[in-house]
């Protein structure tokens, strides 16, 4: 096991930050909550069959923009130091990986995720054996200054990658993305950069069914969440009385994933000495996933203190890769 694990997080996160979440998030309505709650192993999991799915396009148009150029974004920001957020299985990153500088590189890996943390960890650690991998289990809307700050990931020594790939932004609230934009930028330093993969506004009969593909795999990965509910706050959601859906937000240029109680039925959370109620028909939204232009992209980004650097998309113009400079 030739990886360095460092946890962030508090031993009791996923329930005391869990718990906050539903508090605040479901006496409210809509009854809304955070996606970062998917990902315990079953979801992690649910979530590397989805990169998978045919209608799920978002990964392999990465992957292609990836392949195509990144011996230039390596060389080009002269990365000895790679830093991934929500790094979840590392798969598309390797294409990163396998254009490193040379002996001694660092692969710092964060995500919430412990068990597709190890996983990754430990398989990059058997393909690239002169690779450093660090796996940091942390909350990067919590953490960042922690972990770009720290000497660990190479604070100071320039030439820096810091990596937010999968088009992850997206599932961030406007002003949670703001933050951490302003929060990756006030960890890097002057010849450090920003690789970013967002997905692109297109037309939502290619996007709704990446959302609710033939096979159901993205109804039994929303649809875990209510047994991440269960399990850790001792809720008793019955999830077949939910069904998944997927809406376009056209307003707000964002697909929505829900549930959606098909009755009447109260859910008790035994931990929190809560009920909640679901009127029939009523939706939680479980997930935001947003959908750019390049200029909004840009507007976004400059308002955080980077400058453009370089932007590639798939040939279709699904997805976009795009690289920043600290200004
Ligand atoms: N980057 C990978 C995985 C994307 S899935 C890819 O492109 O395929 C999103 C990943 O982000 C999951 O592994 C999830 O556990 C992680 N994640 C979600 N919210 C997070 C948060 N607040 N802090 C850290 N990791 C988070
Ligand atoms: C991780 N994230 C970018 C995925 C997305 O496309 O928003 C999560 C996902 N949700 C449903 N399918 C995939």
């Amino acid at each position: 096991m030739a990886y360095r694990f460092t946890d962030l997080l508090p031993e009791d996160f996923s329930d005391s930050a869990l718990r906050r979440d539903v508090l605040d998030g479901l006496v409210d309505r809509p009854k809304t909550l955070p996606p970062k709650w998917f990902y315990d192993k079953t979801g992690s999991e649910l979530f590397e069959e989805i990169t998978r799915l045919p209608e799920y396009y978002p990964t392999r148009s990465e992957r292609a923009i990836l392949q195509a150029n990144a011996a230039g974004i390596v060389s080009g920001s002269g990365a000895r130091h790679l830093i991934e957020l929500g790094s979840g299985s590392s798969e598309k990153t390797r294409v990163l990986l396998d254009q490193r500088p040379g002996p001694g590189s660092v692969y710092t890996a964060l995500d919430v995720s412990e068990s597709a943390l190890r996983q990754a960890a430990e398989a990059l650690a058997v393909t690239y054996p002169d690779l450093v991998v660090q796996a940091v289990r942390a909350d990067f809307e919590q953490h960042l200054a922690t972990v770009l700050g720290d000497p660990l990931t190479g604070r100071g020594e320039g030439g820096r990658l810091v990596a937010f790939l999968g088009g992850t932004i997206g599932n961030l609230e406007p002003q949670e993305r703001s933050v951490l934009l302003a929060g990756v930028r006030a960890g890097l330093d002057p010849g450090d950069a920003f690789l970013l993969g967002a997905d692109l506004v297109k037309s939502p009969q290619v996007l709704l069914p990446a959302y609710d593909d033939a096979a159901g795999v993205t109804a039994a990965f929303n649809l875990n969440l209510l047994q991440v509910l269960n399990r850790r706050l001792g809720a008793d959601f019955d999830a077949s009385e939910f069904a998944h859906r997927a809406v376009w937000n056209s307003g707000q240029a964002r697909i929505e994933m829900r549930l959606r109680a098909s009755r009447r039925t109260s859910v008790r959370f035994a931990d929190l000495d809560l009920a909640v109620e679901f009127g029939e028909g009523e939706e939680m939204r479980t997930e935001i996933s947003s959908k750019f232009t390049a200029e909004r992209l840009e507007e976004e980004l400059g308002q955080a203190g980077f400058g453009p650097d370089g932007w590639w998309t798939d040939p279709e113009g699904r997805y976009s890769l795009s690289l920043w400079r600290p200004v």
